[in-house]
């Protein structure tokens, strides 16, 4: 059915990564790096779409016990330089507003690169008492950030556009490093409804967030081996609160300082959904998060009406069960059909044709190529929600599948080395500042930092030789 000029897409073949991924965006509408700013792109409606379908989860997960609020883009210039850390590790990558109009301004304006600096001064406000503790908010918006590596779309952005921070505060440190750790929990959760696993692991010192004690990160292993960190959360203690003041009165009549946290995850989590289930004919998308979860494609043979009736009585049934469907009754040959929404990931395709109809049963194609038969009455929504199910499974394993294979326990520096080209080698390592850097300088490839967790047995250092139980992933990063 599926002509053969329309079965050789354009898209080159994901083993092909970089090229494969730059040509999805394009062809799968996600979004348009044309635009004339670098590192800025714009949102095609059905990339916005998939992007609102997921920041929902985030949404849903944080609701529970977060307010979702807004704080302005422009920080004051006095705000920003306060904290010595974080001026040090974000100074290089602000953007500046120095003029309204023609007027320079008195104090520039920093478009925020992330928003402690913007919410803190406010914070200093708004907590007054140990009531108000514990404080969580968040709020999802656009962060600027001057980045000088090599952008890439939804990957590495100067216009990161979906910035979704949390900022927690509480009474004591140990409250905080508690909230810590539920943050990695819900984000954990929340890639686990993409289908997505992730490595967590503790980011070095030298590798942290500035101004934290210390750093949490979420990694994916992208379809090259390299990782892509999608998540972050950090114990700020007390840092930032002694800067801006942000103390509360404890139950004795005490002035003491908050204790803070905060947690991010920006459009990444995107570029993370698209190249871990992607395949050679475009998207592959969870039910959960598809723009369109089922497409009906009518196979004419025949008379055409009685078809199409049918069509849209099934797409008027689904819809009304709220699943996102859409009768493509265009002009189109079904093999163009069946290409166009591949690409876009459509989980569920159903087929009806005049067989079908006289068999009451209809044909469906899952977009991991499993094809059944359905009975064609009021047993086909749960059905087909079943298939979603099923789908998702499909895809977490074979998710974990790929990521497993792509971590290797090394016992050489050559091992580590060899391995980092295609995965990441998790290195038995000490834990010392010095061998650290010696790892990443000698191995060629980031230290992601110690996995959470499990142990492995006793080994030796692949620096300093001492035997210890402690390890670190390494792996060239995105
Ligand atoms: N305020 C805290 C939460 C913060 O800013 N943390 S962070 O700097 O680590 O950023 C959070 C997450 O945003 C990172 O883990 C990374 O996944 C993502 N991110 C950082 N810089 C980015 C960029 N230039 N483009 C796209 N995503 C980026
Ligand atoms: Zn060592």
């Amino acid at each position: 059915m599926v002509r053969k000029e329309e079965r050789e897409a354009k898209l080159p073949p994901k083993s092909n990564f970089s090229e494969w991924y730059h040509e999805l965006l394009k062809s799968a509408e996600i979004v348009d790096v044309r635009y004339p700013v670098k590192g800025m792109s714009v949102w095609y409606p059905f990339g916005f779409a998939l992007r609102s379908h997921v920041y929902q989860i985030i949404k849903e997960l944080l609701d529970v016990d977060h307010y979702e609020t807004q704080f302005p883009l422009l920080i004051p210039e006095t705000e920003f330089m306060k904290e010595a850390e974080h001026i040090k590790g974000f100074e290089d990558e602000v953007y500046w507003v120095t003029h309204g109009g023609r007027d320079p301004l008195d104090i520039k304006l920093a478009l925020r690169p992330t928003s402690e600096t913007a919410i803190y001064p406010m914070l200093r406000l708004w907590i007054r008492s140990h009531a108000d503790l514990p404080l969580r908010i968040y709020q999802i918006v656009n962060t600027f950030r001057y980045e000088t590596k090599h952008t890439r779309p939804l990957i590495r952005l100067r216009e990161i556009t979906s910035f979704k921070e949390a900022h927690t505060a509480h009474a004591t440190w140990e409250e905080a490093a508690m909230q810590v750790e539920i943050a990695v929990q819900r984000y954990i959760e929340f890639y686990r409804r993409l289908a997505i696993p992730c490595l967590v692991s503790k980011r070095p010192s030298w590798d942290k967030f500035p101004g934290a004690d210390y750093s949490i990160a979420l990694d994916v292993i992208m379809p090259d081996g390299r990782t892509l960190q999608v998540g972050t959360a950090h114990l700020l203690g007390t840092n930032f609160a002694k800067t801006y003041e942000i103390t509360y009165e404890d139950e004795h009549g005490e002035q003491r300082y908050v204790n803070q946290t905060c947690y991010g995850i920006s459009e990444r989590c995107i570029a993370a959904l698209i190249a871990v289930h992607g395949d050679d004919k475009g998207l592959v998308l969870p039910w959960r998060v598809a723009p369109v979860q089922v497409v009906i494609v009518p196979i004419i043979f025949g008379e055409r009406e009685p078809i199409i009736e049918v069509c849209r009585s099934i797409a008027s049934t689904l819809a009304g069960r709220n699943i996102r469907v859409r009768l493509d009754d265009g002009d189109e040959r079904p093999g163009a059909k069946f290409y166009k929404w591949e690409m876009r990931g459509v989980p569920v395709r159903i087929e009806i044709g005049p067989r079908d109809i006289k068999n009451n049963a209809v044909t469906i194609v899952r977009r991991d190529g499993v094809r059944k038969t359905l009975p064609m009455d009021e047993r086909l929504v749960d059905a087909i929600l079943a298939e979603a199910e099923e789908l998702q499974s499909v895809l977490y394993n074979r998710a974990k599948e790929f990521m497993d294979s792509k971590i290797k326990l090394v016992s050489s520096l050559d091992e580590a080395r060899s391995q980092v080209q295609s995965g990441v080698a998790r290195v038995p390592w000490c834990g010392s500042v010095e061998c650290g850097h010696a790892l990443e300088d000698q191995v060629g490839a980031n230290l992601l930092g110690e996995p959470r967790g499990d142990e492995i047995p006793p080994m030796r250092c692949l620096i300093c030789g001492k035997e210890s139980t402690g390890s670190t992933y390494m792996a060239r990063q995105y």
